[in-house]
């Protein structure tokens, strides 16, 4: 019997000396800690994707930025909308645009028909409050597999506060209001800065914006505060029947040691209206509003903080405050040349060369529209493409990647390259 076991403790020992996956787990400190709070983690898989192609530069850069010249055309001159605030696609078909209006409507356009007529798609107008010029239905967006399950996400202010919620399309052609699933709200303390966008990012996972909440100068320091939702890019993982929505695993502040919203991606913002992915460099790209100097663009990245309201662009805004650690905008621009940013997107279409690679964006007030080259270390190069008399609310891509440009006054526009 002793034998046997001094036997037994022989080949015990001997396996573990052998098997060189036993030896480090238990005792290397760096293999601990991926499961050191494993009751936190939402059962969502974790995606190292996104750092795998941090290192790909999928998108070659000509050696020089040289844009054409350009005007608009009315893309749709038979059909108007009412203070349309955005335009977007469904990832799905060409031949399928949507144009949201502030008051509450989404219409379906068909791209490759310049004579298309509208086609209302949903209507919101009953649930959205539009008392302040900020407010109403202000984002839409479809999941990336829309075809498959009908859904699509809005972005809407109704009395006091923003609401997130998921409607399903059945038919793909309306939408039932009686579908409505809502998966967040937060107070508005305000009737401006109401932030806006929706979008899902190339991880899947749908990214909103929050403006800093309104009035004037963030009286209540809503963007630096971890436990507001305002002022804010927030990160969520829709993909949940059960829950109104899951916290991406890789959330920067899901663990921190102070109290804070797991939603938030990024902070310090003052009303980023709109924002997108450059796909090409893996960048996202917002662009805030400015209080009464200064106008910018940032690069966000999860953890970020973007400045506001101790730094309006890279000059600091509140006297006597002590600075704080932030990522400045990589492009900036004075109240001269512009009031109101309007984001663009990075463009990624066939039909204007030149532009390739280079964010278009414009002004609200000034009506200017610019592009924006980065170069390989994210160097910010300005061109002014034109002036116009829109009121730039929104650009758009369809889903080939081609540009709109939306005009508050009703009209739907694209660029054309002088010959
Ligand atoms: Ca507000
Ligand atoms: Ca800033």
């Amino acid at each position: 019997m002793k034998k046997l076991m001094i036997l037994l403790l022989a080949l015990i020992l001997t396996a573990c000396t052998i098997d060189p996956k036993e030896e480090p787990v238990p005792t290397d400190p760096v293999m601990e800690e991926p499961v050191e709070t494993p009751s936190e983690t939402p059962p969502v898989p974790e995606e190292p994707e996104e750092e795998e192609t941090e290192e790909e530069y999928p998108f070659i850069l000509p050696d020089e930025f040289s844009p054409g010249s350009y005007r608009v055309e009315d893309t749709f001159p038979s059909v108007s909308f009412q203070e349309p605030l955005a335009l977007v696609s469904d990832g799905v078909s060409d031949e399928r645009i949507y144009v949201v209006e502030r008051g509450g409507m989404v219409y379906l356009l068909n791209p490759k028909e310049p004579g298309s007529e509208k086609i209302p798609f949903l209507d919101l107008t009953e649930a959205v409050d539009t008392s302040g010029q900020e407010m109403g239905l202000l984002g839409l967006a479809f999941h990336p597999d829309y075809d498959e399950y009908g859904y699509l996400f809005v972005n809407y202010t109704r009395s006091g506060e923003t609401v997130i919620s998921r409607f399903t399309s059945s038919d793909r052609e309306t939408v039932d209001l009686t579908s409505e699933k809502i998966l967040l709200t937060y107070s508005q303390p305000y009737s401006n800065h109401n932030g806006g966008t929706l979008l899902f990012g190339p991880d899947g996972y749908l990214y909103i914006s929050s403006g800093d909440g309104g009035s004037s100068g963030d009286p209540n320091n809503e963007a630096q505060n971890l436990t507001s939702y305002l002022g804010k890019i927030l990160r969520i993982d829709v993909d949940t029947e059960d829950q109104p929505y899951l916290i991406p695993a890789d959330n920067p502040l899901l663990h921190a040691e102070e109290e804070a919203r797991d939603e938030i991606y990024a902070y310090g913002l003052r009303n980023p209206w709109k924002f997108s992915f450059d796909e090409g460099r893996n960048l996202l790209v917002a662009a805030d509003v400015g209080q009464g100097e200064i106008e910018e663009i940032d690069l966000i990245v999860s953890g970020g903080n973007y400045g506001w309201n101790r730094f309006e662009g890279t000059r600091p805004y509140k006297d006597g405050a002590a600075p704080i650690d932030h990522i400045p905008p990589v492009y900036e621009y004075p109240h001269s040349e512009g009031r109101s940013i309007t984001g663009g997107f990075t463009y990624y279409g066939d039909a204007m060369d030149s532009l390739q690679g280079a964010y278009v964006y414009g002004d609200f007030i000034s009506g200017t529209i610019w592009a924006l080259w980065l170069d390989e270390e994210n160097q910010a190069e300005n061109h002014t493409l034109l002036d116009t008399d829109l009121m730039v609310s929104s650009f758009g891509v369809d889903n080939e990647g081609e540009l709109y440009i939306v005009d508050f006054k009703g009209r739907i526009y694209t660029l054309k390259e002088e010959e």
